[in-house]
């Protein structure tokens, strides 16, 4: 079946619409390896201004295939970094393959003070390997790279202090 799943780019392939596509559509069957959000704990309270947070980087394959791969091609990371041109790896989730609806999570956890007069960012990012799109494996290849990175400022941490 030769059915082009059509994409709302703003949704990150999430939701498919007729007539909208992404920059890069993906077919029935393939996989597409998708970064959905970060989201941001308090897992202690210290005092009114300090604490321990765990940030955590989801991501999920919302192709309609199974991602197949190979150990050491891909995994998901998390960075964060006081700007995209600063990042400082925090860590690295390795994964070798993904059912269709099955999320991988990447997890930091880190002291935390709302007094930091300039919160980092975080980024979680796919990273795959330079030649995966050529190993001669067509299941391990990510239909659409457009939606395989989201940010999220760490001023949003405050908010649960
Ligand atoms: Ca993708
Ligand atoms: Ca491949």
């Amino acid at each position: 079946m030769k059915a082009k799943v059509f994409c709302f780019a703003l949704m990150g392939c999430l939701i498919p619409l007729t007539g909208l596509t992404c920059p890069e559509d993906c077919l029935e069957g393939q996989p597409n390896l998708t970064v959905l959000r970060i989201d941001f704990e308090l897992v202690e309270q210290t005092s009114e201004s300090t604490g321990t947070v765990r940030i955590t980087g989801v991501a999920e394959n919302t192709g309609s295939g199974v991602f197949d791969s190979s150990a050491g091609q891909q995994s998901l990371q998390l960075y964060s970094g006081q700007s995209l041109n600063s990042l400082t790896l925090l860590e690295t989730q390795e994964f070798v393959d993904v059912m269709p609806g099955e999320q991988i999570m990447v997890t930091h956890t880190m002291s935390w003070s709302t007094t930091d007069e300039f919160p980092p960012l975080f980024q979680a990012v796919l990273s795959y390997d330079p030649d995966i799109y050529i190993d001669g494996n067509d299941d391990n290849d990510d239909c659409a790279t457009s939606d395989n990175a989201v940010q999220r400022d760490g001023s949003e941490i405050n908010d649960l202090f």
